[in-house]
């Protein structure tokens, strides 16, 4: 079959292209660390706040768990029109595992200064960490649209100094 010199350019070119942009996805998943929020765990949104059935049912100021020094849990629980708990304070130099989950209606969890950005759905539990090293505030706010009173869903992740 003959292939015009111009044409077979091009798609050496293409070839290429796709060659290059897979190897950045390999390079940026394994050397950066960039992960893709998967479904970590499936739970019933109905009974999810209950206390006692899981950890979204805790007590509100026991749902942020040190597990070992400077190693955090954060199980957020995302409903109309607040995320419980919606101040985390955490020292300077802290990685954090933020489990989200909502009882309702989908909902979004995006953490400035990071680049952690969920889906929240009912019956499903989103999960990434973040390590943060410089004091300060980090605002996380909800990203999808969930209803009239989506604006005031938001909350803060307080940096302190005290490493
Ligand atoms: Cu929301």
């Amino acid at each position: 079959m003959h292939i015009d010199r111009t044409e077979r350019t091009y798609m050496i070119i293409a070839g290429a292209l796709i060659a290059v942009f897979f190897g950045l996805v390999v390079v940026s998943s394994l050397a950066y660390g960039i992960q893709v929020p998967a479904p970590e765990a499936r739970v019933d949104p109905q009974t999810v706040a209950t206390p006692g059935n899981s950890p979204w049912g805790d007590p509100i100021d026991e749902r942020v768990r040190e597990l070992a020094p400077g190693q955090y849990e954060a199980f957020i629980l995302a409903q109309t029109w607040v995320f419980l708990p919606n101040v985390i304070e955490v020292p300077v130099g802290s990685t954090v595992t933020f489990q989200v989950t909502s009882k309702d209606v989908q909902h979004g969890f995006n953490l400035s200064g990071t680049n952690i950005n969920m889906m929240i759905i009912p019956g499903q539990v989103s999960k990434l960490t973040a390590t943060f090293n410089e004091p300060g505030e980090y605002a996380f706010i909800c990203n999808e649209y969930c209803g009239i009173g989506h604006q005031t869903m938001f909350g803060r992740l307080i940096v302190t100094d005290e490493g």
